[in-house]
């Protein structure tokens, strides 16, 4: 296949940030990807607010999910996430799991089920993480079937809200 192949795949992509306005971060981003070569937008969910997962000492997240139809492969759909990200003012401090501007995950593209050293989708976070199951299920048919994880609507069934509220209606 060439790089300018035509194949289309679904991709949701997760958005997260803690620091420095991240609604106005996290609604930055989305206009930067919808605004990509060979990336169009097809659904955005509302955006949510969550305590953080990890460390408690940091602000609460704002998360959201959106949905994709694109052309670019798997990997160059991560560097132009990463490329996003960078010119959000995300710096990468080697804490794991510290408060971050912009954080902007892969979650599923398209059937793929890989393990790479740089990429492995589905996202191996989905299954217990509120505050991406959803704002997912909000967009994607809820019997979307997640490559090697069961049904979407499954998954939620075994995932609590916990705190998890909207603050700002899609
Ligand atoms: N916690 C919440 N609530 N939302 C996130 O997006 C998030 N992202 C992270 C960690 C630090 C795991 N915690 C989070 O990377």
């Amino acid at each position: 296949m060439t790089p300018e192949s035509t194949t289309l795949a679904i991709a949701y992509i997760g958005l997260g940030g803690n620091l420095d306005r991240p609604l106005d971060t996290l609604a930055s981003a989305r206009r930067m990807i919808a605004g990509l070569a060979r990336v169009r937008e097809t659904a955005f969910s509302s955006f949510y607010r969550s305590a953080p997962m990890g460390p408690a000492n940091q602000p609460d997240y704002i998360n959201a999910v959106m949905a994709v139809e694109t052309s670019l492969p798997p990997l160059a759909l991560l560097k132009a996430m990463q490329r996003v990200e960078l010119s959000h003012g995300r710096v990468r401090n080697g804490l794991r799991w510290g408060p971050r501007t912009l954080d902007l995950d892969i979650l599923i593209y398209g059937k793929l089920h890989i393990t790479d050293e740089g990429l492995t989708l589905p996202h191996a976070g989905i299954a217990d993480r509120e505050f991406v199951l959803y704002p997912l299920a909000e967009i994607a048919p809820t019997d979307l079937e997640i490559p090697g994880m069961g049904r979407l609507c499954d998954l939620l069934i075994a995932c609590p809200r916990r705190g998890l509220d909207v603050v700002v209606h899609g």
